[in-house]
């Protein structure tokens, strides 16, 4: 049997019972803002070994399930057969969407994280999970983050909508409305699905980094599946250690831009007297099967 999501990241970071896994001193190399070198000489043969198995096993699983933009955009990873230098995918990340990707030790606090975002800088776990974790891993790792991320950053108009989510993400900070706007990439950037000509794909990077929960998420009975809504995506918890429940499908990356334009002041404010709705409940009139 296959495990849940291979990756997937803590609802609420800071409310974990633990201490984020990975090392955040590394004698002083970790900045202020949470990035650091990648600790490339660091990696073992076994390493790269496992970077290179993960890969091959889930590229092998991507066609009729993952979307175009992420098909066509994977090559540009470069190497397979190891982990890459993030140095080597910035020179065509940059030059394809000005974005670039940064190392960071692990999980990072919501508000350096949604500011990196914002200056379109992707924080990338540098570390990868150890082998006897192959198949099921709970913290975002290198695998998760370049395999299942960085693809879609290469599409302009995804590439402009993580930006927009970042900057959305200091106000919601601020207005202590973090949560809610982290289900918005949950829901995304996480688990996202679009309907493409010839069908519904994946382009949500715990999907597309999961061994099992692309089949599930794409061609599964099981799971209901909802047309994007703000406020219900919004409303709506999540698990992070089975797979979702519920996915919410997009028809085009421009909806996520063009959602993400207003400010969401008044939004909050209306979500503030709104229930939480849990995983995977339908509400009436909703059918599940967008
Ligand atoms: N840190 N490294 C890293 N990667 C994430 O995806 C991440 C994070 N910190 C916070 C966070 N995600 C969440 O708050 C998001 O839901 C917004
Ligand atoms: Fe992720």
């Amino acid at each position: 049997m296959d495990s849940p999501a291979a990756a997937v990241i803590p609802a609420v970071y800071g409310a974990s019972d633990r201490p984020p896994r990975g090392d955040y001193s590394r004698g002083g190399s970790v900045q202020a803002d949470y990035t650091c070198p990648q600790d490339w000489a660091s990696y073992t043969a076994a390493d790269h070994d496992t970077y290179r198995r993960l890969y091959e096993r889930q590229a092998a699983q991507l066609p009729g399930l993952a979307c175009d933009a992420f098909i066509n955009a994977l090559p540009s990873l470069g190497v397979k057969d190891r982990i890459p230098h993030f140095d080597e995918i910035n020179e065509r990340l940059h030059k394809a969407t000005g974005w670039e990707i940064v190392a960071v030790p692990g999980l990072i606090p919501e508000l350096p994280f949604f500011t990196l975002l914002a200056n379109r800088k992707f924080p990338v776990t540098d570390w990868i999970r150890k082998p006897e974790e192959f198949n099921y891993i709970v913290e975002p790792d290198v695998f998760h983050d370049l395999f299942g991320h960085v693809p879609m950053l290469f599409d302009p108009t995804f590439a402009d909508y993580v930006q927009r989510y970042g900057a959305g993400g200091i106000k919601a900070h601020e207005l202590g409305a973090g949560e809610k706007l982290s289900r918005l990439y949950w829901y995304t950037v996480e688990f996202g699905l679009i309907r493409q000509p010839d069908g519904l794909r994946a382009y949500g990077a715990g999907i597309l980094s999961s061994v099992g929960e692309l089949q599930h998420a794409v061609l599964s009975n099981e799971p209901r599946r909802l047309p994007l809504d703000l406020l219900r995506a919004m409303r709506t918890r999540y698990k992070i250690d089975t797979y979702q429940s519920n996915y919410f499908v997009i028809e085009d990356f421009a909806q996520l831009f063009d959602l993400t334009a207003p400010d969401f002041t008044p939004i909050y404010e209306a979500l503030a007297v709104e229930a939480d709705i849990e995983p995977g409940v339908l509400l009436p009139g909703e059918t599940g099967k967008a």
